[in-house]
């Protein structure tokens, strides 16, 4: 009897011990599976980090990309128009895929931007100024012309008729200076470069050549 209740203890210590073996183990698999787990969410972090830096560069990219396709698109269409024409640009002169007309009136700058657009023109948003620029100087000496560039009203914020922002303007000397507090309408060859002047003096005047209108009418 005593031998039978002996072998019964020691399988009960075996089993005990087994257990315990058992439970260990299973505390060293979840420690285990939870650092595994901290590494993969520190790994992905890290991921998603680099993803957006990628996605932000190739969006920024793109929207350079973009403006130089719009340049392209936009060359090409004042292009085609002359072709449309017969590359003749009806009595003005090319310069940067842009016919111009040169007057030889003297008007204000408002009257010069009315001037050109009764006649199916606008005062010259200029494409390539320092072609014009060139063009004005070997032509016509040191005599000055209003373009369609102006800061009325919005002081040293230049912009075209068009619409467009001067984007690296090639300005003379010290230019713009909005001399006596009252300079906001530009003018070409003032000392041989681009000037801000008064609105109210009379000077010549570069219209541009709009050849939809004119084909249309
Ligand atoms: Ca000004
Ligand atoms: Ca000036």
């Amino acid at each position: 009897m005593l031998r039978r209740w002996s072998v019964l203890m020691v399988i009960l210590m075996v089993q005990l011990s087994l257990q315990q073996e058992q439970e260990q183990e299973d505390l060293c698999g979840q420690t285990f599976l939870q650092h595994l787990a901290h590494i993969m969410e520190s790994r992905f972090s890290a991921m998603d980090i680099r993803i957006n830096e990628l996605t932000s560069a190739l969006m920024t990219r793109q929207d350079v990309h973009h403006q130089e396709m719009i340049q392209k698109f936009e060359e090409l269409d004042r292009k085609f128009a002359y072709v449309t024409v017969g590359g003749s640009c009806l009595g003005g002169v090319i310069i940067g895929y842009q016919c111009l007309m040169f007057s030889n009136e003297k008007l204000t700058w408002e009257a010069a931007k009315e001037a050109c657009v009764s006649n199916s023109r606008r005062l010259a948003s200029l494409a390539d100024p320092n072609a014009v620029l060139a063009y004005v100087i070997e032509k016509y000496g040191d005599e000055k012309f209003w373009a369609g560039g102006k800061d009325i009203g919005n002081e040293d914020n230049w912009e075209w008729l068009n619409g467009k922002p001067f984007d690296q303007f090639p300005w003379g000397d010290i230019q713009p200076d909005n001399h006596g507090g009252g300079q906001n309408c530009l003018v070409v060859n003032w000392r041989a470069g681009f000037d801000d002047a008064y609105c109210g003096d009379k000077n010549r005047y570069i219209c541009e050549f709009d050849v939809t209108t004119n084909l249309d009418s």
